[in-house]
């Protein structure tokens, strides 16, 4: 009995990852450095959130804008900074795209042997900060195709199919990672006292259907018609419930495991919704579709879409097959 609960608490991120390829092929091996990277990130996130109201210089603003034109706060320009740490003299990652950054950050020493790129948003759902809710970090790996690259990352503008790895860390009531590597959709819990994600939930599927609807209600004047349509059905349909927490991370979290949708559809204002494709978008949806769900931007699957620029925004519609499908039928009639 000793033996089941010490295998369960040895199955950490970096293990996981081996188990998966079942070699130990020089694949492999990267993706396992890769992902242990990427949770001492989540570790290091973590432990400021932790304890981020006890100190001077952990909430609020910079007061500087980003290349969005939205205010940045102290935490955001943290994580950044915690992902380019982590990832210097790692040999692994050459380039990192954040939401944070107008044009990539290359780490020269780590080029040319250094065959990926990541893309991330090292805090999402900024807004939840300062009163203390859930935030959360997406991340998705691309390999690096062309050795000369271009600083400001023409090469990035490709489909979400060239991902060979995405995920997120929910910063919650337990701190959690959720990743997949092309091979289904894996949870792990950060175990504080270990220092360690153990695993907690692998090959989560998403149900076909499910109650919950999560978009912000205040846009409705400010959609098209099409989505006031879905909207007004489920109002007048038994069976639905809406929950909306303002991060995309945990939202989509809600939905991964209990099924329904999440949307965010273009406005008057943005007409591309607020979402971006590269760092937030792609990476859920390529979970989604692990775990048996689907994105939509409501008339192409998110997985194909190529954007124009690395900030590029989409509309997104992402969860059970059923719920998304339902959207893009309202979608189709007012075309
Ligand atoms: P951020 O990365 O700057 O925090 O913005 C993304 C967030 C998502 O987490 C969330 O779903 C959305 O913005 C909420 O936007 P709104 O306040 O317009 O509903
Ligand atoms: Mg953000």
């Amino acid at each position: 009995s000793h033996k089941l609960a010490l295998d369960r608490d040895c199955m950490t991120l970096s293990r996981h990852v081996l188990k998966q390829f079942q070699d130990f092929s020089p694949e492999a091996q990267d993706l396992s450095a890769l992902m242990s990277r990427i949770a001492l990130a989540a570790k290091l996130i973590a432990r400021r959130l932790t304890r981020a109201g006890l100190m001077d210089d952990a909430l609020g603003f910079t007061g500087q804008t980003n290349v969005q034109g939205e205010a940045v706060k102290k935490m955001d320009v943290y994580a950044n900074q915690v992902f380019i740490s982590v990832f210097e003299q790692s040999g692994l990652v050459c380039r990192l795209a954040s939401e944070e950054m107008e044009k990539p950050y290359h780490i020269p020493e780590n080029c040319p042997i250094g065959r990926y790129t990541l893309l991330y948003d090292p805090i999402d759902g900024s807004s939840n900060l300062d009163v203390n809710i859930n935030v959360g970090s997406i991340f998705a790996i691309r390999r690096q195709s062309d050795p000369d690259i271009d600083e400001t990352g023409q090469d990035l503008l490709q489909s979400g199919r060239g991902q060979i790895a995405a995920g997120y860390v929910l910063y919650g009531p337990s701190t959690m990672l959720i990743y997949s590597i092309g091979t289904g959709v894996h949870a792990f819990t950060l175990d504080p006292t270990l220092g360690e994600f153990v695993l907690s939930n692998e090959n989560i599927r998403v149900p076909e259907h499910g109650p919950i609807y999560s978009v912000n209600e205040g846009n409705f004047w400010q959609w098209d018609e099409s989505i006031r349509d879905y909207i007004r059905y489920v109002h007048r349909h038994e069976g639905y419930t809406a929950r909306y927490g303002g991060a995309l991370v945990g939202d989509f979290h809600r939905i991964l495991f209990q099924g329904g949708v999440f949307l965010y559809p273009g406005t008057v204002k943005k007409p591309e919704g607020k979402l971006r494709l590269l760092y937030e978008s792609a990476p859920l949806a390529f979970l989604i579709e692990q775990a048996g769900g689907r994105a939509s931007n409501g008339t192409q699957d998110i997985l194909d879409v190529v954007p124009d620029q690395v900030h590029a925004r989409t509309p997104l519609i992402i969860g059970s097959t059923e719920d998304v499908a339902l959207v893009e039928s309202f979608i189709r009639e007012r075309q």
